[in-house]
């Protein structure tokens, strides 16, 4: 099988890999709801979970494509598992609410909101302060590169514009993610293994048609030495 095979074997895969990026219009929140659970008995806010607090988010790179706003995803890895809830009771007057303010995280890390996937906790020179609505919100994090990640943040009461009111005692929490490079060499469609589907993303990848992801790169670099070049053709040939 040479390249001019794989190029024509690419344009008749081409409407297939499209319509199954297409499909994929519902982000994952990749594992099951990990609640950080806030109340406010008095003056006091405490943080709780449900759920053992040393786990670690998996970020996770589908290589699939969204339509916006969640486009915003798009070749990223990512997890949404994390949610902010409330705890019980809260009681706060009218023109006070609840913020979250980020103190400190790795660099490379992205937050965008629940619903409106708008960059937020400094993505994108967002504001470092976030106005928790009250209502279960599970944004979304998000690495381009394999790695650790952990962010830091406060959980206070403040105004409408997000200055701290002192009556209030705030709380501190971390979390943390993971973004395991655990591509399968050949599987350029991200979905844990190389079959038929995965020839048209290869040689869009190859081509340099296809903006790959991460993975991708992972993934394509068949004969894993490090470059994607002629050697990994014929490597994926023989994955097949
Ligand atoms: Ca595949
Ligand atoms: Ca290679």
């Amino acid at each position: 099988m040479n390249k001019r095979f794989l190029e024509r074997t690419a344009c008749a895969f081409a409407v297939m890999f499209s319509m199954s990026a297409a499909w994929a219009s519902s982000p994952k929140l990749g594992g099951p709801m990990r609640h950080i659970l806030i109340t406010m008995p008095g003056s006091e806010i405490q943080i709780g979970f449900d759920h053992d607090p040393s786990e670690i988010m998996p970020l996770v790179d589908y290589c699939e494509a969204y339509s916006p706003p969640a486009s915003v995803l798009d070749g990223a890895a990512y997890n949404g598992e994390y949610g902010w809830l409330a705890n019980g009771f809260i009681s706060l007057p009218i023109e006070l609410d609840i913020w979250i303010e980020l103190l400190d995280q790795t660099p490379g890390l992205e937050t965008y909101e629940a619903n409106s996937f708008a960059p937020i906790f400094t993505t994108s020179g967002s504001d470092p302060r976030w106005r928790w609505s009250g209502a279960m919100t599970h944004n979304w994090y998000v690495a381009r590169e394999p790695g650790e990640y952990e962010a830091t943040y406060r959980v206070y009461v403040g105004d409408s514009t997000g200055e701290p009111v002192v009556d209030y005692q705030p709380a501190e929490l971390t979390l943390d993610w993971y973004f395991d490079m655990d591509c399968v060499p050949g599987d350029v469609t991200c979905d844990g293994e190389v079959t038929i589907d995965d020839v048209g993303a290869f040689v869009d990848l190859l081509t340099g048609t296809l903006a790959p992801t991460a993975h991708q790169v992972c993934a394509a670099d068949v004969n894993s030495d490090g470059t994607i070049d002629a050697l990994d053709i014929q490597a994926f040939v023989s994955a097949m």
